[in-house]
């Protein structure tokens, strides 16, 4: 399987992240992407392309353009005030407010930033835009008949809104790469979710679509992140009103049950009559990840990526989270190679 990969994923380096109230090295780090490449050449061989640059055109497609320009612009009017120090935002707009009236950089932070995960720093941008590249470049492949690739992406995307970010994520790479699908003539893309935490940045964006299917497999959000969506009774709205999948499972959940899930996923996605699917690939899920809670093994990993196998769909991975550093090249990889055994059976 072709991967795309920027080492500008790097110059997205947070120091710190808040924790129960205590300030914590951030665990979506730039080591995240060292096991992965590294398992990756050793595994497929030299298979790795850099992203070409697509702009922010497909970025727009799916996120407002006050967030694109924020985030583009930002760290240069931020660090004018404030010097090179990474931006947190310390104000939320209340429920019933004026989000729009003020234009002071830290309001105008707290607006778009849904939590403090996510600092912005001076690379922030160039790490985002080449991430949504990343995804692009793996999508353009897949469109143009490769079958699968995997877009190791850094920054995550998952967790950003149409007009929002935060969860280490700042623009939805899934979403620009399912988005891309359809606006090449794609009638119906799916989106799998199987991160362990529910990719509300993508069921956001297409909440109101019968177009795109969004199915997210995650921790029940009344314990984890991101909390307040992922429920099972959100089933998309308007049009997109029975195109939005959630499957929430409890803590300590093992094999057993989520591939229980996942089949749910794979029956609904056959159904919808997709024609690519989107795998927001997070292997946060494994049993020794420092930030949750399910029980999945790395040979888990394999049988995921069979089963996609199975869809039998023009295939573009995303990788999201998954803080496993050690493991993380073993689990990604075995995913991918799993998914690739079937798909060419
Ligand atoms: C609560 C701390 C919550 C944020 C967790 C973000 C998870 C990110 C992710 C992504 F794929 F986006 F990277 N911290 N105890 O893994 O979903
Ligand atoms: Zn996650």
């Amino acid at each position: 399987m072709k991967t795309v990969y920027s080492p500008l994923h790097a110059l997205q380096d947070a120091e710190a992240e808040f924790i129960r109230g205590k300030r914590v090295p951030s665990f979506e780090m730039p080591r995240r992407a060292e096991p992965v490449l590294a398992r990756i050449s050793h595994v497929f061989g030299d298979q790795t392309i850099e992203p070409q640059d697509f702009g922010t055109g497909p970025l727009v497609r799916v996120h407002d353009e006050t967030l694109v320009a924020f985030l583009s612009t930002f760290w240069d009017r931020w660090s004018a005030e404030n010097g090179p120090v990474d931006a947190f935002p310390n104000a939320w707009p209340p429920p019933r407010s004026h989000r729009l009236k003020t234009q002071r950089i830290g309001a105008e932070l707290g607006r778009f930033c849904i939590d403090m995960s996510s600092p912005i720093m001076e690379g922030t941008w160039r790490a985002v835009s080449a991430s949504a590249n990343v995804a692009l470049t793996a999508q353009a492949s897949v469109a143009s008949g490769e079958g699968c690739a995997f877009a190791l992406c850094r920054p995550p995307g998952h967790h950003a809104g149409r007009d929002y970010f935060g969860g280490y994520c700042f623009i939805n790479n899934a979403a620009v790469a399912a988005q891309a699908f359809r606006d090449q003539g794609a009638t119906r893309v799916a989106v799998l979710d199987v991160d362990y935490h529910h990719g509300n940045g993508t069921q956001d964006i297409f909440y109101g679509r019968d177009d795109v299917l969004t199915v997210s497999i995650h921790a029940d959000p009344a314990l984890e992140y991101p909390y307040y969506t992922g429920y099972a009774d959100e089933a998309g709205q308007g049009a997109g009103l029975g195109f939005n999948l959630n499957l929430p499972l409890p803590w300590g959940t093992q094999f057993d049950a989520y591939g229980e899930a996942l089949e749910a996923s794979l029956l609904r996605i056959a159904a919808f009559g997709a024609d690519a699917l989107v795998v927001s690939l997070g292997v946060d899920t494994f049993d020794g990840d420092p930030i949750s809670k399910f029980k999945l093994h790395s040979d888990d990993f394999s049988k995921i990526g069979r089963a996609i196998a199975r869809l039998r769909l023009p295939t573009v991975f995303i990788m999201e989270g998954g803080y496993a550093v050690e493991d993380l090249g073993v689990n990604v990889v075995n995913a991918l190679s799993g998914f690739e055994d079937d798909f060419a059976a």
